[in-house]
């Protein structure tokens, strides 16, 4: 395995905190063995935790308004591979990686495809983009792509996601994900019906190119770039542009993309109830599509997530597999370290939902007791479940404080000296 970070320099800091860690360790034990439950058992569980990196968060994102590179930014998909390796090495939760294209168009796939494998990674669901225009373009997606009204921008929009089918299929992934910036920005713009019909022409031709172990993923967002109307905004469109496709076509929950307040976990069960739950987008909000680190700004959302999908697990056995994804924007901070503490914040979540006593809650539920319901679920989430994070990540090979540890390794000033600052390093402002 290429270990971006010196396996020395990680025994020897998880040796620095491992008395302290069995100590918190034995104490959480011994608490959730009085509530009855085994914490061995469940961190074996936080073990088989993973959600995949965005290639596109390992950059400084910057907002639509300016971007602040920071020192040693990945400048092409080789340098963003090698930096999604050092959060898998340290956190041991993101084995995959979430490609965006063109952005990250490998000229050789079975090259970049040995790499990631030397890394330890392998690449998840590809995204494809025609919401902004590439150099070189013939036509322009100013008005729209998938549901443009010149066949030939819808043409060339399909084609590219077909492309991208191609490419994912050489690096070894299983799905693509589609979202589209297409709308309006005014009344009598774009003909509301007529988008979407466009819409679902367009994305037939992307089914039809699927292969057979292949699934696309739609993702609503409520709003912009399109800020009167958005084709794709909602869960209930996404749903039955999903339903309309077939059986290959889900639908993929961006936290960010609701309005304010939205009960997103309901969106999660509802979707999941009918088989059409495909995957995430995790990162947190407070205003709009924020694309803050996951966790940061209402955790218990996150939670309430986690437990609705605790439940789809339970009713559905292993055929319940959502794809689990972070898409975040990191502007003041060292984007590895933001993906670090985002994927163990997600982790976080999976594990408490873990500690909610399913049959208890239902009881209480079946007999309409409600306070001690909500009380079942409070509990679980208010359990510090640091320590069972920590065990999962030293047993798996990772860092007991990845953080901590990255700092110690230096790799940012590292990368700084190697990666000199090019003018458009790559990344993106658009997340
Ligand atoms: C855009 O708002 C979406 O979240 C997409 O997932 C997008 O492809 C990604 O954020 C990269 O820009
Ligand atoms: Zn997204
Ligand atoms: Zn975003
Ligand atoms: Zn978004």
């Amino acid at each position: 395995m290429d270990y971006k970070i010196d396996t020395g320099l990680v025994a020897e800091h998880n040796a620095k905190l491992q008395g302290d860690l069995d100590a918190d360790y034995a104490a959480l034990g011994g608490m959730l063995a009085r509530r009855g439950q085994d914490i061995e058992q469940i961190t074996t569980l936080a073990q088989t935790f993973a959600v995949a990196l965005p290639s596109w968060g390992v950059g400084t994102g910057g907002t639509r308004f300016a971007r602040f590179p920071g020192l040693g930014e990945p400048r092409n998909v080789q340098e963003k591979l090698d930096d999604c390796a050092v959060i898998n090495q340290l956190t041991r939760a993101t084995p995959a990686v979430s490609l965006h294209f063109p952005w990250d168009k490998p000229s050789d796939p079975s090259a970049l495809r040995a790499q990631a494998a030397a890394l330890g990674l392998h690449f998840d669901l590809v995204n494809s983009n025609t919401f902004q225009d590439q150099a070189g373009q013939a036509h322009t997606y100013k008005f729209g792509s998938l549901t443009a009204n010149g066949a030939a921008a819808r043409e060339q929009a399909v084609a590219h996601n077909i492309d991208c089918i191609e490419l994912g299929r050489a690096l070894g992934s299983k799905g693509l994900t589609v979202w589209v910036g297409d709308g309006a920005n005014f009344p009598g713009q774009s003909n509301l019906r007529g988008a979407l019909e466009r819409y679902l022409d367009s994305m037939k031709s992307i089914y039809k190119a699927l292969p057979d172990d292949w699934q696309v993923f739609i993702e609503h967002k409520l709003f912009e770039p399109a800020f009167y109307a958005t084709t794709i905004a909602d869960w209930g469109t996404s749903f039955a542009c999903a339903t309309e496709l077939g059986p290959k076509a889900k639908c993929l929950v961006d936290l960010g993309h609701h309005a304010p307040n939205t009960n997103i976990e309901m969106i999660v069960a509802r979707l999941a109830q009918f088989g059409k739950l495909g995957g995430f987008h995790f990162n947190d909000s407070k205003y709009g599509d924020d694309d803050l680190d996951s966790g940061s700004i209402n955790p218990f959302q996150l939670f309430l997530v986690f437990n609705e999908l605790a439940d789809a697990a339970q009713r559905e056995g292993a055929a319940f597999k959502p794809s689990y994804m972070l898409d975040q924007s990191h502007n003041v901070t060292d984007p590895i370290e933001s993906l670090m503490s985002s994927a163990s914040e997600v982790q976080r979540a999976f594990v408490q939902s873990a500690l909610v006593n399913r049959l208890e809650l239902a009881a209480h539920q079946e007999s309409n007791d409600v306070l001690p319901a909500a009380q079942a679920l409070k509990r679980a989430f208010r359990t510090d479940v640091s320590a069972i994070l920590a065990m999962a990540r030293a047993r798996s090979g990772g860092a007991i404080d990845p953080v901590a540890c990255y700092r110690t390794a230096g790799y940012r000033a590292k990368a700084a000296v190697a990666r000199p600052a090019k003018a458009g390093a790559s990344g993106s402002g658009i997340v």
